[in-house]
């Protein structure tokens, strides 16, 4: 399978992902500005959405969608999500969940905003949020306990704070969790195969 993504967005949680379940894989990489992999391809006529992440099966079939991939890559590696049925399972939907709508969209927004007070609203915004998860995290190394996807996802997305200038200075124990997710060596890997020259 191919995972079509861009350093450092979305499609860094995937690709933690992929390594952590140990599940072999290619990369391509995806210029969103023309829309072009890396090899020339139209990434149009893979995910006519137009952005990554987007995983393409070795069947053909493209599954995109940040939380519906990593959902598919947990099936390919035995005993690496919680049965639909249990309540692990819906605790692990409710984190992807929060993390998609309130930290992806909640901090990704920033990157294409113009700094005046609409951006600053939208930073007060994100508060709250981080404040919650840093009660979350009270105690715990991972989000949900064990590392899981939740943690893949949470990682890549908390760590764009580092980007925009939103200081993590109030909640220690987010620095203490980016860094230490951050360590994991499958992490660590995925970083340096995205940024061959500057790791962070
Ligand atoms: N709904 C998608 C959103 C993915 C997304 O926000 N992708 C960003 C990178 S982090 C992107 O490719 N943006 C380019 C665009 O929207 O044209 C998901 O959850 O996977």
């Amino acid at each position: 399978m191919k995972l079509y993504f861009v350093p450092n967005a979305c499609s860094l949680s995937p690709h933690i992902a992929l390594r952590e379940l140990g599940l072999s894989h290619e990369l391509e990489r995806v210029d969103l500005a023309t829309k072009k992999t890396v090899s020339g391809k139209d990434f149009l006529a893979v995910n006519p959405k137009g952005y990554v992440p987007a995983l393409e099966l070795d069947n053909g079939q493209v599954v995109t969608e940040g939380i519906a991939i990593l959902l598919y890559l947990a099936q390919q590696a035995p005993d690496s999500v919680p049965d639909p049925r249990s309540w692990e399972y819906i605790r692990l939907v409710e984190a992807l969940n929060f993390i998609s709508t309130e930290i992806h969209k909640g901090i990704g927004t920033l990157f294409s905003m113009e700094d005046g007070p609409a951006k600053e609203k939208a930073k007060e915004k994100i508060q709250p949020r981080l404040a919650y998860l840093a009660q979350q995290l009270e105690g715990k190394d991972y989000f949900l306990g064990d590392f899981t996807l939740a943690d893949a996802y949470l990682f890549t997305t908390l760590r764009w704070t580092g980007f925009l200038g939103i200081s993590l200075a109030a909640y220690p124990v987010l620095t203490q969790y980016l860094e230490r997710v951050a360590a994991r060596p499958h992490v660590a890997e995925a970083l340096q195969v995205e940024n061959p020259v500057a790791v962070s």
